[in-house]
């Protein structure tokens, strides 16, 4: 069967890059629907070699016969617009943060909890970026060991600001005022992504702490996280403590690593090899590293966290979503 298929927020870096995965995956599609702000509405966009113009969202546009509507156009388009089109039977695969800590909506890392996802009731959320390569580095090691505590730090690429943050960093560079992040980003780490809230975390940091004990279903883990914004164009890095209640045999617990799905192991320190954002881009895998135990705790590790955060941070894990969807509609 092939399936109508839309895509909300079509012109933006993650809705070009789920457009670029459903082609290299070749996911089955009858008919692909595209839609954008007024702004880019009128966009001429290529599919498997056939032009698509981007239309203009509104009230109406699920109406008509679609199974799954991809969206990455923003907290806002998503809260008007997602129950919209669910009520139309339409299954909205979520990539804002808008439903993500709702009770009926799941969070989902193929990977990490695949069978959440038939408990949906019309949403499905894609998790923050930095959630989604943390969890699938992590889960093995949480299935294996038990994780106590996560002390998360992030070195997060300008590409997860869009458009905007990405030429901050060229003109930058270029020695040209930035308008969008709060400091120039050339030459300098922005311990400051998404706002700040009252206790001092910025929403970034609170999304990581709460999405992973969601996306694990464990509400005793405890979690701390300081998230940065780094002068790289794409792929965030994360430098990830992790305490256990199990001790573990080290060469046991890189092999776990080695063997689990979604994960490439690139861990020699002594040839220089360890995860890099220049070897994550364009890939969909989770690259880890620079593994050695805490000797601060009985049962600790550091780990080196790096992936592509528009790739499996957001269209590759939304595609996956709808992959696993269609195995069960
Ligand atoms: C960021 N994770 O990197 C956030 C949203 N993509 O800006």
């Amino acid at each position: 069967k092939n399936y109508n298929i839309a895509v909300v927020g079509a012109t933006g870096m993650v809705g070009r890059t789920i457009l670029k995965v459903l082609e290299e995956r070749n996911f089955p599609i009858n008919n692909l629907y595209l839609f954008s702000s007024a702004k880019s509405a009128g966009t001429s966009m290529e599919f498997k070699g056939k032009s698509y113009i981007v239309e203009e969202l509104n009230n109406a546009s699920f109406d008509r016969d679609m199974d799954i509507a991809l969206f990455s156009a923003g907290g806002s388009t998503s809260t008007k617009y997602a129950p919209i089109a669910a009520s139309k039977g339409v299954v909205v695969i979520d990539n804002s943060s808008a439903f993500r800590m709702d009770k009926d909506v799941p969070l989902v890392v193929p990977e990490v909890n695949e069978s959440e996802i038939m408990k949906h009731k019309g949403i499905i959320a894609n998790p923050n970026c930095s959630t989604i390569q943390a969890v699938v580095a992590l889960k093995p090691l949480h299935d294996k060991y038990k994780i106590k505590r996560i002390v998360y730090s992030t070195y997060q690429a300008v590409s997860g600001s869009g458009v905007k943050g990405v030429d901050d960093l060229k003109n930058g560079l270029a020695n040209k005022p930035n308008s969008f992040y709060p400091h120039p980003i050339a030459n300098n780490c922005l311990p400051h992504i998404d706002v700040f809230g009252e206790n001092g975390y910025t929403k970034e940091e609170m999304k990581m702490i709460e999405e992973t004990k969601k996306i694990f279903d464990d509400y005793n883990l405890r979690i701390t996280a300081t998230t940065v914004r780094v002068p790289v164009s794409n792929c965030h890095s994360e430098s990830v403590n992790v305490e256990f209640y199990n001790d573990f045999d080290l060469e046991e617990l890189r092999n776990t690593l080695k063997d689990s799905p979604g994960i490439i192991l690139v861990d020699d320190p002594e040839k220089n090899l360890y995860p890099l954002a220049s070897l994550a881009n364009g890939n969909d895998e989770v690259f880890v590293g620079r593994i050695r135990r805490d000797e601060s705790v009985d049962c600790g590790i550091n780990i080196w966290i790096v992936s592509d955060n528009i790739r499996k941070g957001a269209a590759t894990n939304a595609v996956q979503i709808a992959e696993s969807l269609i195995k069960n509609i």
